[in-house]
């Protein structure tokens, strides 16, 4: 691939983003990114990672580790991403994202990182281990970002304030050398970007949640999702409406459309005068057939371990390939003396 400033009509645009193995994906992560990435990869050139070396922020037990990291891959591929079309793969094993994480550090200041809401949040949220790793995951996700050029980033709404970050060290390299990153924008879907969590609407859904009332992970039963819906959090109100306050149904119906279709004025047409036992059946439905073919090839996917193994190599050798030659230019406009 050839960077944007020598060839900018030569490429199409380039899409990369990354999940963390950090837990069991939830309803969250599949409606607010996985959903898009699979339309926005027949249209683009598409990378996807497993973001390990991210993951390691919080401390995890390395069995469940292990674990975790190939169920995360086997899920690219139930999402129906295609690894001949797209490059699968496992950013630990391509070292030049350690590598470009590093030298864009001494790019980027202690001031701006101070500022990231997702380490004020984690560092409350793991006061024993606020470790450096945590106060520099944006700069670890800027270099997964500018290694590949990547145009677009499709993410979860959480996730805007680590894209322009990524886009400031971008700029400021490209001002202090020359073009040497392409700028990358987010792309944040109109539904699903924030999907809340069913016992504290007020906090995003969340696999690391230490109560998993809280979230539906993609691999929940279908019994374990109608539980977990018919026991969400709503109000005293009774009526299926959107509005301010009503954080639980607004939550609610916002994983109905995005399941459905159905916009908020149909869904409030539909339920009126119907009780929110009727909405939650209605909801865990619909979330139970979003999900099955889902988990259904994902456990395909997980019962072959050899043909993930086959996968993130063949994805950790094209993305090497990419990543290599962006790490190299930005080795040379350093000034760094290349073996
Ligand atoms: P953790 O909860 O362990 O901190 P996470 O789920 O927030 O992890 P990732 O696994 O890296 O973080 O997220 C993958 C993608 O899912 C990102 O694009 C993120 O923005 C999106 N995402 C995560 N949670 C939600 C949510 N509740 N609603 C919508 N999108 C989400
Ligand atoms: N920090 C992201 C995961 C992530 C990512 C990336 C997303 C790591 N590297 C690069 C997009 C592009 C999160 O969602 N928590």
């Amino acid at each position: 691939m050839d960077t944007p400033n020598t060839q900018p009509e030569a490429r199409k645009k380039r899409i990369l983003s990354c999940i963390q193995p950090s837990g069991i994906p939830t309803l969250g992560n599949y409606l607010g990114a996985l959903k898009n990435w699979k339309t926005l990869a027949d249209e683009f050139d598409g990378a996807f990672a497993v973001a390990d070396l991210h993951a390691i922020t919080v401390r995890q037990d390395p069995a469940k580790f292990r674990q975790q990291i190939q169920q995360v891959l086997a899920l690219l591929l139930a999402i129906g991403l295609d690894p001949e079309q797209s490059i699968l793969f496992i950013q630990s094993h391509v070292p030049a994202h350690s590598q470009l994480a590093w030298i864009l550090n001494c790019y980027t200041q202690f001031g701006e990182m101070s500022r990231m809401t997702q380490f004020k949040d984690k560092s409350q949220s793991h006061a024993d281990n606020v470790n450096v790793g945590l106060f520099a995951y944006p700069v670890l996700m800027a270099a997964d970002i500018l290694l590949y050029q990547a145009d677009l980033v499709p993410v979860g709404a959480d996730q805007k304030q680590h894209l322009e970050i990524a886009r400031d060290i971008a700029n400021r390299f490209n001002t202090l050398y020359s073009p040497t990153f392409t700028i990358p924008e987010p792309y944040i879907g109109k539904q699903g970007a924030r999907v809340m969590s069913l016992q504290s609407p007020d906090k995003k859904m969340s696999k690391s949640d230490p109560n998993p009332k809280g979230y539906i992970s993609v691999f929940d039963a279908p019994e374990v999702i109608m539980k977990k819906i018919k026991s969400a959090v709503t109000d005293s109100e009774g009526c299926v409406r959107y509005a301010d306050g009503k954080d639980g149904i607004n939550n609610l119906m916002s994983i109905y459309s995005c399941c459905t279709g159905l916009s908020d004025a149909q869904i409030e047409h539909d339920f009126q005068g119907k009780g929110y036992g009727d909405f939650k059946v209605a909801v865990a439905e619909a979330v139970i057939e979003e999900l099955r073919p889902v988990r259904e090839k994902f456990d395909r996917y997980m019962g072959d371990k050899a043909y993930l193994k086959d996968v993130a190599a063949q994805g950790a050798e094209r993305a090497s390939r990419i990543a290599n030659r962006t790490l190299q230019k930005v080795m040379k406009k350093v000034g760094f003396v290349l073996p």
